[in-house]
């Protein structure tokens, strides 16, 4: 067990939500929490069909849930729909009409807000702009933008035209860009000049050339003018959005969608292979998102609420634009670094814009406490009610900072566990009910048939760690693997098969009164500042290099940024082992995947720490990278000098 999963098992203190919290909470009592819970589980069916009554449907459901087909979920099977009618076109009609929909803050300090009907306005031109460009139903469009307005305009106009989008993180180098466009076929990609990150421009569009100009399947790419990066146009292939951007408003027809239909593509890494395309369909995303982002953040008409996650991932997908605009909510929306022009930057946009539900990460918490307080005491940010956090586990003194520093120990906190597959928040406390211990993401939410089980898929008794598994379907999960039904039915579904039990990936334990605390990853997926990546990956990138012959990668626990990265690497005849190398191999995978992924430690191997069956003893590689002393059975390794050897260099 690592030293942080030790402190936060011994976690015992309480954190009630206080009674203003309550009183104005949409769910205020224990008691009203089982009841929704028991009937969620109990009768599925009734309990998302009359959720569902809410939307705006172009054809109601035959049924809630058909599992016939398990693990592929049909929720709202026969349902006709367009989730943009249900974003924007269902408020037009209520008071939202002019109601902010959007504040949008560029790093340099440009703004743009858009109303619920300025941001529909919006959509249906751009809608009717990728329509021109011979953009279809069903047709992949990849959007590799920097968090700029017309980032959530372009993924709603996809999904208003019934075009699937598959968005690539504004990190994510050419490599990895050109891997997702060729996976999902997509002939259209969208993206900008260039972006700003603390103080300076990156230019997205030469990363993109470097992608696109080595296949023919992209035919047309469309360039936002965002900061003036020079780049290249490709004749017959680039043209700029405000080229072909209408210059009047047209109140373009939603397509019509079935609920099963893909509503979009988010590549992840998994323990094996290459990312994989995490395919979402409409009805049951929608439901979903909308019903987590109501209760979990408990949005109301007044919010403002602002989600720090790029819309590049996850949680910038459902908590940033799906959930929210679902609700009606006043989204802010940031482009740049937190510490841009000063540390200050987060709690700026907080007075500002008098913030009232603020969700980031833990590796952020972690970054403002080593910044220091007086950046937050500068500001005024009582205007907040509600805090949360996703992406990796919080350690406990980083969650009593949080609540202290920045909750005014008043405001509750969500700590929300969810994956890109699960497409929704599944187990949170919920604001007005739960007391909230440091570290834990306590309860399941409504619908989620979360376990703890053993090898066999036996529950584990309480207090004992096992393997989280979700019972039953839940309405925002994955439907696909894009392109690979079969390796989505191995990699979620095959472990547990007889029982029909979604893996998770994630090892948890269970206390006696029903709270879950999330241990971390049980495969070979580390996760470095909320970022998942595979090892598997990570070393294939590096034996691509022409001096490596081997490597093997680890994770290790990291204080900002929850976990590092190591690599082990054994380097072919006739290359050099200097400190120059380590760089030029770090720099080499910044390239080939993205900078988030660039290695802490690179150590250079005479040999790996293998048993004699040939494994790869990475329990034995963590520790060297964690800087402890190798302990436990050593036996059954092959070469024990070189293994000494290496503990030693790794040392100096
Ligand atoms: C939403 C998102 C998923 C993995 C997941 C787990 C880790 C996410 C967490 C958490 C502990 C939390 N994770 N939230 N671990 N506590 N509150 O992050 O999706 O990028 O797919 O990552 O992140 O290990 O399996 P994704």
């Amino acid at each position: 067990m690592s030293n942080d999963i030790e402190v936060t098992m011994q976690e015992d203190r309480l954190f009630e939500p206080t009674f203003e919290f309550i009183e104005q909470a949409h769910i205020k009592s224990k008691g009203q929490y089982d009841a929704m819970y028991m009937e969620s589980i109990r009768s599925p069916e009734k309990f998302w069909g009359d959720i569902a009554e809410d939307f705006t449907w172009k054809k109601k459901w035959d049924q809630v849930i058909n599992w016939d087909d398990a693990p592929v979920a049909k929720w709202f099977d026969g349902a006709e729909l367009n989730i943009t009618e249900n974003c924007l076109d269902r408020h037009l009609e209520t008071e939202r009409r002019t109601k902010k929909a959007l504040i949008w803050e560029g790093e340099p300090g440009d703004t743009l807000e858009l109303t619920y009907e300025q941001l529909h306005d919006r959509v249906c031109r751009a809608a009717a702009m990728l329509r021109e460009q011979g953009v279809k139903k069903g047709d992949r469009v990849t959007i590799y933008l920097p968090m700029v307005p017309e980032l959530m305009i372009s993924v709603l106009a996809c999904a208003r035209i019934g075009a699937i989008h598959s968005v690539i993180f504004g990190g994510f180098s050419s490599g990895a860009i050109l891997d997702r466009v060729k996976d999902a076929e997509s002939a259209v990609v969208i993206t900008a000049d260039g972006g700003w990150r603390r103080g300076k421009t990156l230019g997205l569009k030469k990363i993109v050339d470097d992608a696109i100009n080595q296949t023919d399947i992209v035919k047309t790419c469309i360039v936002v003018q965002r900061a003036e990066v020079d780049h290249e146009m490709k004749s017959g292939r680039d043209i700029y959005w405000n080229d072909i951007y209408p210059a009047e408003g047209t109140a373009f027809e939603a397509e019509t969608m079935k609920s099963q239909d893909p509503l979009f593509l988010l590549y992840t890494s998994g323990s094996t292979g290459k990312p994989k395309g995490v395919q979402h369909s409409t009805a049951g995303y929608m439901v979903g998102t909308h019903t987590t982002t109501k209760y979990i953040f408990d949005m109301k008409d007044s919010d403002v609420y602002w989600c720090t996650a790029d819309v590049g991932w996850i949680t910038g997908h459902s908590y940033l634009v799906y959930g929210p605009l679902l609700n009606g909510a006043t989204i802010v929306m940031y482009e740049g670094a937190p510490n841009f022009p000063d540390f200050d930057r987060f709690w700026d946009v907080i007075e500002k814009h008098k913030v009232t539900i603020f969700y980031t990460a833990p590796t952020a918490i972690r970054a403002f406490m080593k910044w220091g307080n007086e950046h937050v005491e500068k500001h005024d940010i009582s205007s907040l009610r509600l805090l949360g956090t996703v992406g990796e586990p919080i350690n406990p003194e980083a969650w009593m900072w949080y609540h202290e520093k920045i909750g005014a120990s008043r405001c509750p906190i969500v700590d929300t566990w969810w994956q890109t597959e699960t497409g929704a928040i599944m187990i949170t406390p919920l604001p007005g009910v739960t007391s909230t211990r440091p570290g834990c993401a306590t309860t399941p939410f409504f619908g989620v048939d979360a376990a703890i089980v053993d090898e066999k898929g036996n529950e584990v008794p309480d207090g004992k760690g096992g393997l989280l598994v979700i019972r039953k379907p839940w309405p925002s999960m994955l439907t696909n693997i894009w392109g690979d039904l079969d390796r989505f039915k191995e990699v979620y579904w095959s472990r547990f098969a007889e029982q029909g039990y979604y893996l998770a990936g994630d090892g948890a334990v269970k206390d006696k009164n029903g709270y879950i605390t999330i241990l971390g990853r049980i495969d070979d997926v580390i996760n470095v500042s909320g970022h998942r990546l595979s090892t598997m990956e990570l070393e294939s990138c590096l034996v691509a290099h022409p001096s490596v012959a081997e490597a093997a990668v680890v994770g290790f626990e990291h204080d900002l940024k929850g976990e590092g990265i190591a690599a082990y690497v054994i380097v072919n005849n006739g290359f050099t082992q200097s400190e120059d190398d380590k760089v030029i191999l770090k720099k080499f995978i910044a390239g080939e995947i993205g900078a988030f992924a660039r290695p802490d430690q690179i150590h250079f191997a005479d040999a790996l720490p293998k048993t004699r069956s040939g494994k790869i003893m990475r329990r034995v590689l963590k520790e060297i990278a964690a800087g402890r002393d190798i302990e436990g059975d050593l036996s059954t390794i092959e070469d024990i000098a070189a293994l000494k050897k290496l503990a030693a260099s790794a040392k100096v």
